[in-house]
């Protein structure tokens, strides 16, 4: 199976026809795959997607009832079908005329604008569908709670135990003021908890990310309104996808 068959493509049909469920088949960039591809092909996980601009909405991997109660479908849908769109839509109009920005991917899209203050645009939209992409995938039905495998053996070697990673994450999260994302990432063999402004990503700094969560007000203020350090445990408690950040490590 071609690894760029795992592009950022969700089928517009699909999409128009409103089913946000099925598919399995994930979307985005060098990050974020199919798990069913992978243990199929036993390819590395993290892989690199080819496809150009116009680039589409990518396709969930669940519905978007399943993460409730956690989660509400009006929460969920508003900030796939509306936000997220609208980060594709901009994106999307800010190439279309530029050969140059057309030619790349998702991922050297965003790591060729970043820093570029003329450029702005691009990349906050662009960073903000790889972002969103990747947020759905560090989530899944049933999930949170403390990791097994390989991804524990690394929080605790670097972390010092899972109730330290839990804290420093949660922190993180609470503390970045305004909007912005916490992420776990890896950043030369050992995992670490930042924190980003806006749409800025640690992958255009070339971290490895492991898993995200939004903490941009539109994320969780129909479910929690003010309440932010509530949707923080919310999803280390009962939503973070363990198997993708397992996944993300390679
Ligand atoms: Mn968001």
């Amino acid at each position: 199976m071609n690894r760029s068959d795992f592009a950022l493509s969700i089928d517009r049909r699909q999409f128009v026809a409103g089913s946000l469920a099925g598919a399995g088949a994930l979307a985005l960039g060098s990050q974020l795959t199919s798990s069913n591809a992978s243990a199929a092909t036993g390819a590395p996980h993290i892989m690199t997607s080819t496809q150009t601009a116009p680039f589409s909405l990518p396709t969930l991997p669940y519905a978007d009832t399943a993460l409730e109660p956690v989660m509400s479908a009006k929460t969920f849908s508003f900030h796939y079908a509306k936000h997220h769109k609208a980060y594709v839509d901009n994106l999307n109009g800010l190439v279309k005329d530029n050969a140059e920005l057309s030619a790349l991917s998702l991922e050297a899209l965003i790591k060729k604008v970043a820093g570029d203050s003329s450029k702005a645009g691009v990349f906050n939209n662009a960073a903000q569908v790889w972002n969103h992409t990747f947020f759905w995938n560090s989530m899944k039905p049933g999930g949170g709670g403390k990791p097994s495998g390989r991804i524990a053996d690394k929080i605790n070697a670097s972390f010092g135990d899972f109730d330290k990673f839990k804290t420093a994450f949660s922190d993180a999260a609470k503390t970045q003021f305004g909007s912005g994302w916490a992420w776990l990432v890896e950043d030369g063999g050992k995992l670490a908890v930042v924190k980003t402004p806006n749409a800025e990503t640690p992958m255009a700094q070339g971290k490895k990310c492991l898993i995200t969560l939004d903490v941009w007000e539109h994320a969780y203020y129909l479910d929690f309104q003010n309440r932010r350090p509530d949707y923080i445990a919310a999803f280390l408690d009962k939503l973070v996808n363990w198997e993708f950040a397992e996944k993300n490590l390679g």
